[in-house]
């Protein structure tokens, strides 16, 4: 068994990336969000150390005593990087690396370079580069320096190696700032395409249904089981960064589906203003699904669900209509069932994989939107066909009566969509026309 520090040329057979993790909280010690969060960027984790403290140590994020601890802990468990679980201001990182002499990332990091890997896209990737872009500029040397002395930049990959590439190492801070604003600019109009996209659904008058979440809820899981389609799934963070819209027949209406990125705790605010445009989904969404993994205890559970709650409000989506929809029933037992249908009487429990539930939800969607629904009574004079025509489509359950001056027409309509023929409007009791 090897025991030197190679830091600089790792030897085949062990995990490239040997990540010592690292804490200050004032409580607790679950680092398992962090290690899921490195496994899935690929990294291996060899050992971690918490530091209970009210506050993170503004120099080196834990006490200076912790630091020289931590130093051995490192060369004892072969570690040859040191994540924090939180986001380290530069000085914190830069005086930790200097003490530990080994490369310190931090949890934002991470979260970007996990990003980078699953973009797929143009948008994504536009929003990914600029996420890290800024983050980086932060720190003027950024991850790049991390990367050349990982011997990654030697084409071996690993974290932090993904994204804008080595060119933006040498890339100065003047350049990046135009890059920043170029990328900016491309994703403006990205945005302005995607408004075309929903006026064109506004005027299909589609209801629109947005799946919104923590990671690894099961959103994807649960669109592909309601909608039939084929979204991937993978037990691994921030699968989908995408949204990906599909239809779904509810009660004979046409309703639409989109399926987001997920959420999660301390998710960088570089990536919530650089997804702005994939996030709007959420927030113009006429109802929004907010899907939570029951299989977490309750308290993780409750903390996942007000992470994703500050990050809708955060988006300005927090007054959207929302359900609360607990999924993976097929993996909690019937005590724990009974003790979800107490606190949190409101919420759907069901199994994307299973289906179980899954009427029920389809239920509610139907019932939640019946709730938007107004009705009225219009009087629509014979000339404006296309008038008629339109309120066809937006009406499940219209009715006509040919009079004299007009059709009359009784239906229930969104209630924005019924603001917009206010001026056929016949008197509410549909006595006739005024
Ligand atoms: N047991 C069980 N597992 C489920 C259920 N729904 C989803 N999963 C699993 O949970 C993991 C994550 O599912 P996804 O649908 O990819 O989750 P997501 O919310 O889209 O995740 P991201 O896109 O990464 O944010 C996968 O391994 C799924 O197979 C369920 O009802 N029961
Ligand atoms: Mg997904």
């Amino acid at each position: 068994m090897q025991r030197t520090r190679q830091p600089q040329n790792q030897t085949q057979g062990r995990a490239k990336q040997r990540a010592f993790a690292i804490a200050a909280m004032p409580e607790g010690d679950d680092l398992s969000e962090l290690k899921e969060l490195l496994r899935t960027a690929g990294v291996a984790v060899v050992g971690e150390l918490v530091q209970h403290r009210e506050q993170p140590h503004p120099n080196h994020y834990i006490g200076q005593g912790k630091v020289s601890e931590l130093k051995e802990l490192i060369e004892k468990a072969d570690a040859n990087v040191v994540v924090a679980d939180d986001e380290l201001t530069p000085r914190q990182e830069r005086n930790l690396e200097k003490a530990l002499d080994v490369p310190v990332l931090d949890r934002t990091a991470v979260i970007l370079d996990i990003f980078a890997g699953h973009a797929h896209t143009a948008e994504g990737k536009l929003q990914v580069e600029l996420a890290q872009l800024e983050y980086n500029m932060a720190r003027m040397r950024g991850l790049w320096t991390h990367l050349e002395r990982l011997g990654a930049g030697r084409g071996v990959g690993g974290i932090g190696t993904r994204g804008p590439g080595e060119s933006q190492i040498e890339t100065d801070r003047r350049l990046a700032r135009d890059r920043i604003t170029s990328l900016k600019r491309r994703l403006d109009h990205v945005r302005s395409t995607r408004a075309v996209q929903r006026a064109e659904r506004e005027r299909a008058h589609l209801p629109s249904v947005a799946l919104a979440g923590y990671t690894n809820a099961g959103k994807s899981t649960l669109l592909n089981a309601l909608t039939g389609s084929e979204v991937g799934v993978r037990d691994r963070l921030f699968h989908t960064l995408d949204p990906t819209t599909r239809t779904l027949q509810l009660q004979g209406r046409t309703f639409l589906m989109t399926d987001t990125v997920g959420f999660i705790r301390k998710l960088p605010h570089q990536l919530v203003d650089a997804f702005a445009a994939t996030l709007e989904e959420t927030r113009l969404a006429d109802l929004v699904l907010h899907v939570v993994d029951a299989s977490e205890p309750e308290d993780s559970l409750v903390e996942m669900t007000r992470a994703v709650d500050d990050v809708l409000e955060e988006i300005h989506a927090a007054d959207s209509p929302r359900v609360l929809v607990l999924n993976k029933a097929d993996a909690i037992d019937d005590e724990r069932r009974a003790e979800l249908a107490f606190r949190h009487a409101d919420a759907v429990l069901v199994s994307a994989v299973t289906g179980e539930g899954l009427d029920d939800l389809r239920e509610r969607v139907a019932e939640e939107f019946e709730r938007t629904l107004t009705d009225v009574a219009l009087l629509v004079p014979y000339s404006e066909g296309g008038t008629l025509s339109d309120l066809h489509d937006i009406a499940g359950d219209l009715s006509r009566t040919d009079t004299a001056d007009g059709v009359l027409v009784t239906a229930r309509l969104p209630t924005v969509l019924a603001e917009r023929y206010d001026r056929y409007a016949v008197d509410g009791n549909g006595a006739g026309p005024a």
